[in-house]
């Protein structure tokens, strides 16, 4: 592993969020005793959130596992013994060779963003996996139905620069809150308020975004979509439009025009719980501020309609030219400006040829895969960068697949999460300050790459480490499999590319950071150019349209609320979001008594008239339960969230949750309509004293 000479050590913060801040750690006698953000990296300026600037306290934590363990309990029950390296890697390697034997398929990985790295998240794991013919996961837990509809509008995650944006009049702050999930990007919306900027947030509680905003509005969640096609109709009926910009630069303006005509502010009133004149005010003003913004988040995608709601929201900057300045346009997510060489990390061409078709498994659904999937069933299972006992929804599914007797079932990590209660063989992983890593980001346009600042805890080792070893043992030899991090990391970026240019090991070796080579500002859009199969901003999207959806922005309601199910909304009647809390990221962090004691145990927001109806009050325990199953939280009385609507911040693990449940036990496995994505706000709940 190289070996930083100094005793400040450049580093990422690893965790899945848009700021991916640079940091120093500084080392003395081979122990990190300090960390900062560093102050040279303009996003991350020298600071880092609430969670990160605390990070020794989860690197040093006594919690950490420190060596390999067999079960030696029931499955989920969380007994242990310890084992050596040897004996975990011989057993883990006699098993996956028998089930290969039959059909390798029956093997499934199962990792997200643990870590955003690209050499541990997403190299000699997935180099390993191929080779071995395993199945292949569909990794949509979080963003793939947003991500799809924001490309079939746009063309690829690219948008707004988010260190242009100072300069925008108004800015919708539109399903996000980066308060709490995008703090570095939140300086810059506030540099832009402080210029004159009103900030009008979206979201169906007052989140702490909200509060600090101009204006807020609160729509029934999961009905975005319905809001953007009405502001469309506004802003065709009123002429708020850039013909020019329309004319040159788009397709399918007359087809849209026809699709929208019917979606009047009357229309998306009652879907959306917001008044007809406030849709048309905010339409007018949307079309008549310049430069205006859209800053669009994840929160609005994990519904039925996700995908589509996406895509209603990326036409609205087409429509008014907004594209055309630096500070206006819309950004969801600037990961598409990456030039990552997936294959090259990936390497999908090392699966056997003359094995059967690969085979793909949706993450997002893990229990009923493991429960119903067939020919072949899931054998074997190795979880790695995730928890998915806590944070897939419908739980009880998920326990109830992971707890199947015949399931052989591998954890690497760096707690005993819930996840890793149900593990045969536990494997100790190492931090980010343990290992060597390079990343690129979805929230700014700088790589940033990870130096070892100290040895591994314990004997805990990379991902990395622990395939080069597993294909050892299996009998590997293809070089690619025992290629070291720092081989992986030069590999990360495509050399060709001119982004790319600059980002070379040798400059992030000396700086740690580096912007892509892209003009600043940087004005995606200004000129047309998206990367679209058209060249244009897709009104009209034949990628849907080939894929046997609707081409045209379209109205997809919430799969449960009182207005698309009110059959269902007469015994569930409150709509449940769990968005994520300040002190976690996920639930990683969640385990940690600093990060626990600042969200002081599990919650559930409910305005006074919902609480006086059940005899609620403020503090009370509460049980929220549906079909699916229950949890318990404390009731916070406030009028932070609508009528009808209940917020519980998430993820907290089960078992540190008192009832050994999180809100997972009451999420839908029901799909989103593009992206096969889950949606855990879209989820009708009941709430009673417990
Ligand atoms: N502190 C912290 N930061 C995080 C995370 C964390 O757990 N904790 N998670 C990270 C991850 S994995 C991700 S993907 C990112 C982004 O994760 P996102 O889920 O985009 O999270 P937020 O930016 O917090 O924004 C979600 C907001 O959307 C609102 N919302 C929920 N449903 C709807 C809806 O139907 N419509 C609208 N308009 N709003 C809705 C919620 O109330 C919430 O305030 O954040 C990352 N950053
Ligand atoms: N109800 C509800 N559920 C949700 C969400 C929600 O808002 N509400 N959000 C969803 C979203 S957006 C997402 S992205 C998913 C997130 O789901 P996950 O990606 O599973 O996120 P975490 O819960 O943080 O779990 C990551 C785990 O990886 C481990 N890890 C970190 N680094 C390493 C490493 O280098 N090696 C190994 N082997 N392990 C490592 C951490 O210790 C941690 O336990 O959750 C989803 N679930
Ligand atoms: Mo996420």
């Amino acid at each position: 592993m190289s070996k930083a000479p100094h005793a400040v050590v450049r580093a990422a913060c690893p965790h899945d969020c848009p700021d991916t801040c640079a940091m120093e750690v500084t080392v003395a006698e081979g122990r990190a005793v300090k960390i900062r953000g560093a102050s040279d990296m303009p996003f991350t300026n020298g600071t880092l959130c609430t969670k990160v600037a605390h990070y020794l306290d989860r690197v040093y934590s006594d919690q950490r596992l420190r060596y390999p363990m067999k079960r030696v309990g029931r499955k989920g029950e969380g007994r242990f013994e310890r084992i050596s390296w040897d004996e975990a890697l011989d057993t883990i390697a006699a098993k996956f060779r028998a089930i290969a034997a039959d059909d390798p398929r029956a093997i499934l990985p199962y990792s997200y963003a643990g870590t955003m790295g690209l050499v541990q998240g997403e190299s000699l794991d997935r180099r390993f996996f191929h080779r071995l013919g395993a199945s292949l996961l569909d990794r949509t837990i979080c963003a793939s139905a947003g991500a799809l509809g924001w490309k079939a509008t746009v063309g690829a995650s690219i948008g707004t620069d988010p260190e242009a944006v100072a300069g925008a009049r108004l800015i919708l702050i539109w399903g996000g809150n980066p308060v709490v999930s995008n703090l570095h990007g939140w300086r810059h919306l506030q540099e832009a308020r402080r210029r004159g900027a009103k900030l009008v947030c979206i979201d169906p509680r007052r989140s702490e975004t909200a509060a600090k905003c101009d204006v807020h509005l609160a729509p029934w969640p999961g009905t975005d979509g319905a809001l953007a096609l009405a502001m469309m109709q506004v802003l065709i009926v009123d002429d708020l439009l850039d013909h020019d910009y329309i004319a040159r630069h788009t397709v399918g303006f007359a087809a849209l025009a026809g699709r929208v005509r019917a979606c009047t502010p009357e229309w998306a009133a009652p879907l959306t719980g917001l008044s007809a004149d406030t849709i048309r005010s905010l339409a007018r003003e949307y079309g008549t501020a310049s430069p205006a913004l859209i800053r669009l988040n994840y929160g609005l995608n994990r519904c039925a309609g996700g995908g589509m709601a996406v895509r209603n929201i990326a036409c609205l900057p087409a429509l008014t030219g907004a594209w055309r300045h630096a500070a206006g346009g819309a950004l969801l997510s600037t990961s598409g400006n990456f030039p990552i060489d997936h294959k090259a990390l990936q390497r999908p061409d090392l699966y056997p040829r003359d094995a059967r078709p690969p085979r793909t498994i949706n993450m997002a659904f893990i229990g009923d895969a493991l429960l119903e999937t067939r020919d072949p069933p899931i054998r074997a299972l190795y979880v790695y960068n995730s928890n998915p006992v806590a944070v897939a929804p419908d739980s009880n599914r998920v326990k109830a697949g992971f707890a199947r007797e015949d399931l052989f079932c591998v954890v690497h990590e760096l707690f005993q999460t819930d996840t890793a209660d149900y593990a045969d063989i536990l494997l100790p992983a190492t931090s980010q300050l343990e290992h060597r890593d390079v990343h690129g980001t979805y929230g700014h346009l700088y790589a940033v790459a990870n130096y070892p600042a100290i040895e591994p805890l314990g004997e805990a080792k990379p991902n990395t480490e622990v395939f080069r070893l597993l294909a050892a043992r299996m009998g590997f030899t293809e070089p690619a499999l025992f290629e070291s991090d720092d081989e992986l990391a030069a590999a990360a970026f495509r050399p060709g590319d001119q982004r790319a240019l600059g980002v070379t090991p040798a400059r992030l070796a000396e700086r740690g950071w580096a912007r892509l080579n892209l003009p600043q500002p940087f004005a995606p859009f200004a000129e047309g150019g998206f990367p679209t199969p058209s060249g244009r901003c897709e009104f009209h999207s034949g990628l849907l349209a080939r894929m046997g959806l609707d081409p045209l922005p379209a109205w997809h309601p919430p799969a449960e609320s009182p207005v698309s199910n009110p059959v269902l909304a007469a015994r569930y009647p409150l709509a449940l979001i769990t968005p994520p809390a300040r002190n976690f990221l996920n639930t990683s962090f969640a385990n940690l008594p600093r990060f626990r004691d600042g969200e002081g145990g599990p919650k559930l927001q409910i305005h006074p008239e919902d609480a006086a109806a059940r005899g609620i009050a403020d503090g009370e325990r509460l049980r929220i339960h549906n079909d699916r199953g229950e949890f318990h939280a404390r009731a916070v009385v406030t009028t932070d969230v609508r009528r009808g609507v209940v917020v519980s911040p998430s993820v907290w693990w089960q078992k540190l949750s008192g009832d050994g449940n999180n809100a997972n036990a009451v999420t839908s496995s029901a799909s989103t309509d593009m992206g096969g994505g889950p949606i855990f706000y879209d989820c009708l709940v009941e709430v009673a004293r417990a």
